[in-house]
């Protein structure tokens, strides 16, 4: 991962200096868990191509992830303070700086995404699936649903899951769909697709229950559900519940999982580290 934090810190070296520049950086590089990159070499590994194959599009999906949490931290979205453990991009910036970095990050991630060295026909199924899974179908359909449901006074489980499978999940899938893709072994995309929707529901369980267990100083970043009054998988079940939640998925892409045959069992490894992950 220091190699690849490299790599990060060396793409956003030719942007023209500005604050906006700053604050991308401040934010990319302010010690994030780089677990959407690691789930990408994982598979890669497991095809068996060398991680540094998947140095571009593990970049792009980690400025867009980025994007996303300064956009979410915004007055306007969740409002909150903490972030990475260090003060939330509006924060240590002002408002406007901020929401030009996400869009900044969010935009330089699809040049950054070009730069993989497969053939230009891979380079465009990557675009078309960054494109898809980030966007209004994707990742902003998620905040949208999560958004209206803060309108309601009550959500199903169904709701919690559906919000979950969105917000969360695409950015899960995303990865592990481009490794595929980088692999040149699309007949294998709807079993990643299987498994990065049930690792994005359990990483989003674990996430609440985190929420609801941690201080803003363990974890990091600002814990807003109780404060907002969100629903969640915990609000809904209870943490006891939402453990064997989270341990049927898990379950689940094991089964997935041993289906692909993979040789390297590194993948397997990540998984279950994001299960019993403390932050
Ligand atoms: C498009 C504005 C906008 C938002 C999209 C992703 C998102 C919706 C909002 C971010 C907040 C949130 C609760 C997202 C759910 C996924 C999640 C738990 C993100 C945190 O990911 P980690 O734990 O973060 O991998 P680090 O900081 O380690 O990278």
């Amino acid at each position: 991962m220091s190699e690849f934090s490299t790599y990060l810190q060396d793409i956003l070296a030719p942007l023209a200096s500005s604050p906006v520049k700053e604050a991308m950086t401040y934010s990319l590089m302010n010690g994030g868990k780089r677990v959407r990159p690691q789930l990408l070499f994982d598979a890669l590994e497991a095809y068996g191509f060398p991680v540094e194959l998947g140095y571009p599009m593990a970049s792009a999906i980690e400025m867009i992830h980025t994007y996303s949490l300064i956009h979410d931290d915004l007055p306007a979205m969740d409002d909150d303070d903490l972030r990475r453990g260090k003060p939330s991009c509006h924060k240590a910036f002002d408002e406007a700086t901020a929401i030009l970095a996400g869009d900044g990050l969010l935009t330089y991630a699809f040049q950054v995404a070009l730069a993989s060295d497969v053939k230009d026909e891979q380079k465009v199924c990557l675009i078309e699936q960054l494109s898809k899974y980030a966007g209004c179908d994707g990742m902003i359909l998620g905040q949208s649903l999560d958004l209206q449901a803060e309108q309601r006074t009550t959500s199903t489980l169904e709701q919690i899951l559906e919000i979950d499978r969105y917000k969360t999940g695409q950015l899960l899938i995303l990865p592990l769909v481009s490794a595929a893709i980088l692999a040149d072994r699309k007949e294998d995309l709807g079993t990643w697709i299987k498994i990065g929707t049930n690792i994005g529901i359990q990483f989003q369980i674990i996430d609440d229950i985190l929420d609801a267990t941690s201080t803003e100083e363990e974890m990091g970043k600002s814990l807003s559900d109780a404060r907002n009054d969100k629903a969640t998988i915990v609000s809904l079940l209870g943490i006891d519940q939402a453990k064997m939640l989270a341990k049927q998925y898990k379950d689940e892409i094991d089964r997935e999982l041993a289906g692909l045959n993979l040789k390297d069992q590194k993948l397997r490894a990540t998984i279950d580290a994001l299960l019993d992950r403390k932050k």
